[in-house]
């Protein structure tokens, strides 16, 4: 009991499953110190239970006796404000309330008072009495949030402050679908477990983790969350659905987050029973009408619509032949009466019908300006175009969508990736803030002017009212929200960034770090280091150059397959044949794409001298040899950058393990393990990839790695027993193309050989071996008589990556024994038990000396 209490004074070491995320409220060092520079008591004007002032009164209450153990007393009750910040409570007072309230009881003070928008807040801090006024009760509970969040860095220092949001649209999107099962599972793209809004096709009886998501997405200044995945169903809308929704609805209200509603087009017809769905439609347009009215019945602070339509499968206006705008004002007037807004995605294509073969200027990349052309000026004020940070589909790295510089008239709203959907999917460290922050810093130079991202984002640039950034973010019932306790810096980042975009990654990161683990030093440095280090990394052994994430595009978005970009309609294509690569989007030679930027920009990707080397293949095709601005060749910076990427990701787990005992040991092993893990797949990224265009170009590589594994020995060289050796799809997934599997999925199989050619010493083994989602198989290494270790095959249950059932680049994995003593002349030897459909496969051994890693 007593260490208990040890514990929990000093904050330390106390194991923690990431539910709390960074509003944690973790005692600091020398919290007591703190008490004469913190208020007494906390005083909320017309606070009403369940709406956010009340809320931002509970958080301070909470959030002030964690980080310092002080007690404050908590005055609910008050109808009016005193005078600045003093209250009748002893000495200090914290007051929360909405500039209305506070103005109401000190007219006086509106003068003082600065000018705030939609959300803002002022907080004013002087010795001891706190000061925070909302432009609205949403506004007051950020500026609750805010002062926490320095309290929580050990900040109490006097100052005042007057924040706004940049932009008005601060949403979250979740592809939650209501049903378990399908392609997708529970979340679509979501890799930290089921839905917490929707099991088996209704709306949850247990939504705490509802409100619980709200409060995180507050304390960063997210104000809405679409519950449902944009691939929408048109039950959402069935009126037991509708009821739900609004107990979503009412779990967000006390953190000031309203719900939208992600719409399928054609409910009309497969909800409502009418014949058609067409947007013209007298009887289709009076359907929406009057489902929407029903919605704000039920929840009179809707936020609005999203809305996918004619993409992926999905109806929309264009079955009709209408317009993407008749399709998006729909919704727009049956929003009108009850002031909500329709969020219309820009994610228009068709991947049906683009053939590489037949068209060199076919291009998916083209298709959200051309869809969008000749629209600016008929979209309704209330409709918000929704557009992917790049033309593609959220790759390692892709030009600023050009459809931001097209709409003038029309409001826009960039959609960023929190899952990682093509980076890593949380089992890979990905920090994303230093990706987006190049994407909304892109200046458009629209008519010769500076135009970035963030500022025709906010509406300064084009002089709109709306605008702002949408979130696919995903979370799910893991208690680590996303499945990695380190992925929730990009939710944190996102939500910050959508409020300032000027801030910087490192800065957000530093706050972050201190709010959810701790300030200690080391750990700011480390997991800084790690965080900053983590996208060049991924972007270096995933696909540099702008070829895109080289993934499998066809299964599950995860594991290297090069080859999958190409040769089907789905236009995420690299054109890489034996001589040369790239997609040439040029308007004199290619698919024109580079001609829908703003002149200057368009002159700048239309040559290959003036487009930057991380951008060249995304706008040129060009020959392996063509020579980059670095002086390498094309394919000598692939081999080099996959080589020292995965070399990054090596030091991940060294780095962390110094983190021991500084981080308690829940999180501590649950970080370690995916960094190991991704230390290991990084390699196979590495192998494969290089490997793939070793073989396509007949290049060698000039430092001579790629191909030459001297300390591997290949299972299927090995003598098996039980085991036969077995064609890997796609080859480059496999060291030496081949694998092992056992011979049936009931008899264990055995690899063994003799290490005539190791020296007697230390080693690490490495294992390289394929971890299915059809079973559990078990393997044993031996060496000697002695065996070394055990493993399971389950990381289907232990990573939120999306399960697969083959052997390839996507399950296979790497596990590595550290220090092995091996005498010359022993046999290595595993023992591959299968489970299930999964036959115990094996890949390669490595026998590496300290320091090496292959
Ligand atoms: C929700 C990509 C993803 C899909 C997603 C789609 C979209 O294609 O792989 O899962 O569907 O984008 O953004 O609509």
């Amino acid at each position: 009991m007593r260490s208990l209490l040890v514990l929990a004074t000093i904050g330390l070491a106390a194991a923690e499953d990431g539910l709390s995320g960074w509003l944690r409220y973790a005692r600091i060092k020398g919290a007591h110190g703190y008490h004469n520079k913190l208020p007494s008591a906390i005083v909320t004007l017309n606070a009403t239970e369940g709406l956010p002032v009340y809320t931002a009164g509970q958080e301070l209450h909470q959030g002030i006796e964690g980080i310092f153990g002080k007690k404050l007393e908590l005055d609910t009750g008050r109808k009016k404000g005193k005078g600045k910040g003093k209250g009748q409570h002893g000495d200090t007072t914290a007051t929360v309330g909405t500039v209305a309230a506070y103005v109401d009881s000190n007219p006086s003070a509106a003068s003082d008072l600065p000018e705030l928008v939609d959300d803002g807040f002022y907080l004013s801090v002087s010795r001891g009495n706190v000061l925070i006024l909302g432009q609205n009760e949403r506004g007051a509970l950020y500026g609750a949030f805010h002062y926490l969040s320095l309290l929580a860095q050990g900040n109490a220092s006097d100052f005042t402050l007057t924040s706004n949001p940049d932009a008005p649209i601060r949403w979250v999107n979740q592809w939650d679908n209501m049903q378990d099962g399908g392609t997708h599972g529970s979340v679509e793209r979501g890799y930290g477990g089921d839905s917490i809004f929707f099991w088996d096709g209704k709306v949850r009886d247990d939504l705490s983790r509802a409100g619980q998501y709200a409060r995180l997405l507050a304390s960063i200044g997210l104000n809405a969350v679409v519950a449902n995945n944009v691939n929408a169903d048109p039950k959402i809308l069935s009126p037991e659905n509708m009821d739900g929704l609004a107990r979503i609805a009412a779990a967000f209200r006390p953190y000031g987050v309203q719900l939208g509603v992600a719409l399928n087009f054609a409910s009309p017809r497969d909800l409502g029973g009418l014949d058609t769905f067409d947007p013209l439609d007298e009887s289709v347009i009076e359907w929406w009408h009057d489902t929407t009215d029903e919605l704000y019945k039920r929840i009179p602070d809707l936020a609005g619509y999203l809305v996918k339509a004619n993409s992926e499968g999905q109806p929309g206006p264009m079955t009709y032949n209408r317009t993407l705008a008749d399709g998006a004002n729909l919704f727009a007037r049956a929003l009108q009466p009850h002031g909500g807004v329709v969020l219309f995605r820009a994610f228009v294509y068709d991947h049906t019908s683009l053939d590489e073969d037949k068209d060199w200027k076919a291009d998916r990349a083209n298709a959200a300006v051309d869809y969008f052309d000749g629209l600016d000026d008929k979209f309704e004020d209330n409709v918000v175009v929704q557009i992917k940070y790049g033309p593609i589909d959220f790759q390692v790295r892709e030009p600023a969508s050009p459809l931001f510089s097209r709409l003038i008239k029309t409001a826009a709203a960039i959609e960023l990736q929190v899952t990682q959907e093509y980076l890593g999917q949380q089992a890979h460290l990905v920090y994303l803030a230093p990706m987006w922050k190049e994407i909304l810093d892109f200046d458009f130079r629209v008519d010769g002017k500076p135009s970035r991202t963030a500022d025709i984002l906010n509406g300064k640039r084009f002089n709109r009212k709306l605008g702002g950034y949408a979130g696919v973010v995903n979370v799910g019932t893991n208690t680590t929200w996303l499945g990695s306790h380190l992925a929730m810096s990009n939710l944190y980042a996102y939500g910050r960034l959508a409020w300032d975009p000027s801030s910087t990654s490192e800065g957000l990161l530093a706050e972050w770090i201190k709010m959810t683990f701790s300030d200690d030093k080391r750990v700011l440095d480390v997991i800084t280091k790690l965080s900053m280090e983590s996208w060049p990394a991924y972007e270096n052994y995933s696909g540099n150059l702008g070829i895109q994430t080289l993934t499998d595009i066809l299964l599950g978005h995860y594991g290297p397959n090069p080859a999958s970009q190409d040769g089907n309609p789905w236009g995420q294509w690299t054109r890489a044949d034996a001589d040369s690569i790239g997609m040439d989007r040029t308007v004199w030679n290619g698919t024109g794409f580079a001609g829908q930027y703003p002149p200057e920009v368009a002159a700048r990707y239309e040559k290959i001298e003036t487009t930057p080397d991380n951008l060249l293949l995304w706008f040129h095709h060009v020959p392996y040899t063509h020579v980059l601005k670095s002086g390498k060749t094309v394919i000598q910076h692939f081999y080099d950058a996959h080589y020292e990427g995965s070399a990054v990701a090596q030091t991940f787990p060294r780095l962390w393990k110094t983190l021991r005992g500084r981080i308690d040991d829940e999180r501590f092993e649950h970080v370690l393990f995916r960094l190991e893990y991704q230390a290991g797949h990084s390699l196979v990224w590495r192998d494969s990839v290089n490997q793939f265009y070793f073989n396509k170009s007949g290049i060698a590589d000039e430092k001579g790695r790629v191909g030459n594994h001297p300390y591997r020995i290949e299972a299927e060289d090995m003598k098996l027993s039980g085991y036969e050796p077995y064609d890997v799809h796609p080859f480059e997934a496999a060291s030496g193309f081949r694998a092992i599997v056992t011979s049936d999925n009931s008899t264990q199989g055995t690899a063994s050989v003799k290490l005539h050619d190791v020296k007697t010493g230390k080693y690490d083994v490495a294992v390289n071996y394929y971890d299915m989602a059809l079973g559990n198989s078990t393997w044993e290494l031996y060496i000697g008589c002695d065996r070394v270790g055990k493993w399971k095959g389950d990381l289907e249950y232990n990573l939120g990556r999306a399960p697969s059932p083959y052997v390839d680049g996507q399950t296979a994995s790497r596990v590595t024994f550290r220090g092995v003593h091996i005498k010359k002349g022993s046999t290595l030897k595993i023992v591959g038990t299968p489970d299930g459909l999964e036959p115990a496969p094996l890949d390669y051994v490595s026998i590496l000396p300290e320091g090496i890693v292959d």
